[in-house]
């Protein structure tokens, strides 16, 4: 009944309609409708009300649920398919399920808050309820296994260019998953895979986004941060998740054709946080210190080790000085 409730607000988005007449139309009673409301209020519907007229929907701004988000996804080229959920443990491992029984290809999980979000080698993710964007891109790809880690470069990418069209806030991306500002980490990256060779199963690029985190406790609050912390006011999550999977889009379908990040390799460097520094870096066995200088046209990070040059594939990577 709530969904025909809102519809009918929707439909009648320029009038006021009164509880009276929304209870005969549903056939409930006015305390029901005025639960309905208050339901609607609570899921970030506005709605206005005044005693002699009835109720207005004046904005639906900024809601997530199942029906605004598949509105706002209907016309993607890749992911129309949309899962949210009030609670996950994770969305990568919901979109790991629907992987597994269904031969969808394509399809995006959004949570309000994650129980057992994850970051990389099993690390915790923060991800507390409605103040982020905790999503996850699930993808069937017909390439190579090997291409896949790209993906990780080109939906940093994608979330940096949203991040900055979308509050003008100026960010870094700290490869090979992280996006920052003023070194504090305001978004991560997790991308799994399921493979064999020469085959993907499938393939789940997870992105958490720090939107409107007010704090973070003491084991983040030196190196973590929020798009709200960083602006000084909210930011609207439903345009923000509308914004990364555009450009992510954009950015797939183009890199589908060659399957290389030539055609991004030069804004990759312009906003890596690391190129021009020094840092330390774990390179197979050993941990390297060695000057970060590149980013290849397959996403590797390559660094200067005594003049010779190394390419990294993967690790973890810490910021030491700025090359003289
Ligand atoms: P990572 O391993 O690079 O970063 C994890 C580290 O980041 C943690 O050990 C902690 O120090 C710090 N951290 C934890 N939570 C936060 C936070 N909210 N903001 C800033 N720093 C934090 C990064 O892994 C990849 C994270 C991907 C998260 C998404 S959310 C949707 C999807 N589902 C899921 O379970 N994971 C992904």
């Amino acid at each position: 009944m709530k969904d025909k409730i809102l519809q009918y607000l929707k439909d009648h988005q320029n009038d006021y309609v009164s509880g009276e007449m929304l209870s005969e139309q549903f056939g409930v009673t006015r305390a029901s409708i005025w639960k309905v409301m208050k339901a609607l209020r609570e899921e970030g519907y506005v709605i206005d009300s005044v005693s002699s007229k009835g109720y207005r929907l004046q904005s639906s701004v900024g809601v997530m649920n199942q029906e605004e988000l598949e509105k706002l996804c209907r016309d993607n080229a890749l992911w129309q398919t949309v899962y949210y959920f009030n609670q996950l443990s994770s969305t990568n491992d919901y979109a790991k399920e629907i992987s597994a029984s269904s031969d969808q290809q394509a399809a995006l999980v959004v949570a309000d808050v994650q129980t057992k979000g994850r970051g990389r080698l099993g690390r915790e993710w923060s991800s507390p309820s409605k103040t982020g964007l905790w999503m996850s891109l699930l993808i069937k790809p017909r390439f190579d296994p090997s291409h896949a880690a790209k993906l990780t470069q080109l939906a940093a990418l994608g979330v940096s260019l949203a991040i900055e069209k979308m509050t003008g806030l100026k960010n870094q991306i700290k490869w090979p998953n992280d996006i920052h500002i003023n070194d504090k980490k305001v978004c991560g990256i997790l991308t799994e895979m399921n493979a064999e060779l020469g085959s993907i199963h499938y393939l789940i690029i997870g992105i958490g986004i720090n939107v409107n985190t007010p704090g973070f406790d003491e084991t983040l609050s030196d190196t973590a941060t929020s798009l709200m912390l960083e602006l000084g006011e909210e930011v609207d999550r439903r345009a923000l998740l509308d914004a990364v999977i555009k450009e992510i889009e954009g950015l797939y379908l183009r890199f589908e054709k060659t399957l290389d990040l030539a055609f991004i390799q030069e804004e990759l460097v312009k906003r890596s946080s690391i190129i021009g520094h020094t840092v330390r870096i774990q390179h197979m066995h050993e941990i390297v210190e060695a000057n970060a200088v590149d980013i290849d046209q397959e996403g590797n990070l390559i660094v200067l080790k005594d003049g010779v040059p190394i390419k990294v594939f993967y690790g973890e990577v810490h910021r030491i000085r700025k090359v003289n």
